[in-house]
């Protein structure tokens, strides 16, 4: 590991002119200490620093590499499209193609519309939800992160829990005041909720596997409860899988699990590492959105080529036959890995795993909501990060994010990641 000399010297350049240096707050090292690397290359499994430094990453940008860096189909896809322009600002047909991929395979998508992040999905979509049912509360769970619009900023997970925010200042009082929180597999709180404010409730969003407090899996009919429930008062059911769309399946959560929200948020995979989010849903509900109804919403970039190109292609390779097997087997031995590392240097962990996606907690319990997750020993996870990236390992820098295990992976890889976190793990004692 050679001296990340180039990383500091561009962190004190990048801190003259961004906030923190960065373009996003999780990023910054601040959860784990030590000041954060500057990558130039990725390359299936691997990431490179500036420096020159290789590591096996396991944050494959928060999900959307699912395939691994650079895909060659995928490079070669958007090399050959970027040629003929980078956008129109007006249809294309691979923006069909991706609708129409898309639809076949969540079976809660009836129509969508692209957008170019997570955060506008998801926004879009509680606006959509509120035109709809004519109401404006909407349930979200603490610990879940749904982006950052303003009325979502309340409790939230990932970098908001990373940097231990409440919230967030710039949020007017109002906006807030319609979000109503429940712990994450609470039933009991949001049967309370439904039966003191049933009338007023246009939705209920969840991200049906929690990623942003660390991969906390839902319980046992916890889905299906919100599905009831949501059918029971007139709200929308909203699954946000921007993490967890094509990622736990072709799918999605909605088809692992067997229950159809009324809207679903997408992201991170669909743009093959481009810049593309997606909402869709029941076609009555999405045929409000404009021009076809009055709810608005637009974006210069939306749909454009060399994304839509990016996510097709991904998509189309994700597609082949024994890939989610390959995925769920990366997964199952990554964690069987590190649950056995972890037990030989006598560590309290544990672990959150849903497929590809996991989290060690420096918890002895698994948590189950964001207060037992909060309860994890985030000073334990900051040396634990440290000490994997001198094993050659990159890590979320955060003990509120998943690991993602994508097809570049190997069991050479996973092998070589239990081996630094068992010495990471003995160093830490
Ligand atoms: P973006 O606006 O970042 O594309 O998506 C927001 C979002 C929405 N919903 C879920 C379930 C999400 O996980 C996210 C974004 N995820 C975080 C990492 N957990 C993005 C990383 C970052 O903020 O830098």
């Amino acid at each position: 590991m050679s001296e990340r000399r180039r990383s500091a010297e561009l962190v004190a350049r990048a801190r003259q002119v961004m906030p923190g240096g960065v373009n996003s707050p999780v990023r910054s090292f601040a959860a784990v200490g030590g000041e954060p690397l500057f990558f130039q290359r990725g390359a299936g499994s691997r990431i490179y620093d500036v420096d020159g430094n290789e590591y096996v990453d396991c944050v494959c940008s928060w999900g959307p590499l699912i395939l691994g860096h650079a895909h060659p189909r995928v490079v070669e896809r958007v090399q050959r499209v970027v040629k003929d322009g980078t956008t129109f600002g007006a249809c294309i047909e691979a923006e069909v193609e991706l609708a129409e991929l898309v639809t076949q395979a969540v079976p809660g998508i009836d129509t969508l519309r692209l957008v170019n992040s997570g955060t506008e999905a998801v926004m879009s979509a509680i606006r959509l939800a509120r035109a709809y049912t004519g109401r404006q509360d909407v349930i979200k769970f603490e610990g879940c992160y749904h982006g950052h619009s303003d009325g979502l900023l309340a409790r939230a997970g990932s970098g908001v829990a990373t940097l231990g925010l409440p919230d967030s200042p710039g949020v007017p009082e109002g906006y807030t005041a319609h979000t109503l929180l429940a712990p994450y597999n609470d039933l009991d709180a949001v049967r309370r909720i439904a039966a003191e404010r049933a009338d007023s409730i246009a939705a209920i969003i969840v991200e049906p596997v929690a990623g942003n407090m660390g991969v906390v899996p839902p319980e046992e009919g916890f889905l299906e409860s919100l599905r009831h429930v949501a059918t029971q008062i007139g709200a929308l059911l909203i699954f946000d899988e921007v993490i967890t769309g094509f990622r736990l399946g072709w799918g999605g959560a909605q088809e692992r699990y067997g229950v159809t929200p009324d809207l679903t948020t997408l992201g991170k995979i669909i743009g093959g590492g481009f810049p593309v989010g997606a909402y869709g849903g029941k076609r009555d509900i999405m045929d409000m959105v404009a021009p076809s109804g009055p709810v608005y919403q637009a974006g210069t970039l939306s749909g454009n080529p060399v994304a839509v190109a990016a996510g097709l292609e991904a998509l189309r390779v994700l597609s082949e036959p024994g890939t989610y097997e390959y995925l769920e087997r990366a997964g199952e031995s990554l964690e069987l890995a590190l649950a056995q590392a972890a037990s030989q240097a006598g560590t309290r962990t544990s672990i959150g795993r849903v497929g590809s996606m996991l989290t060690l907690f420096f918890a002895p319990q698994r948590p189950r909501d964001y207060a037992s997750a909060q309860a994890a020993d985030t000073e334990a996870y900051g040396r634990f990060f440290r000490a994997m990236l001198r094993e050659g390992v990159y890590l979320a820098p955060s003990q509120f994010e998943a690991i993602f295990v994508s097809t570049a992976h190997t069991e050479e890889d996973v092998q070589l990641i239990a081996q630094a976190a068992a010495a990471a793990l003995a160093r830490g004692r």
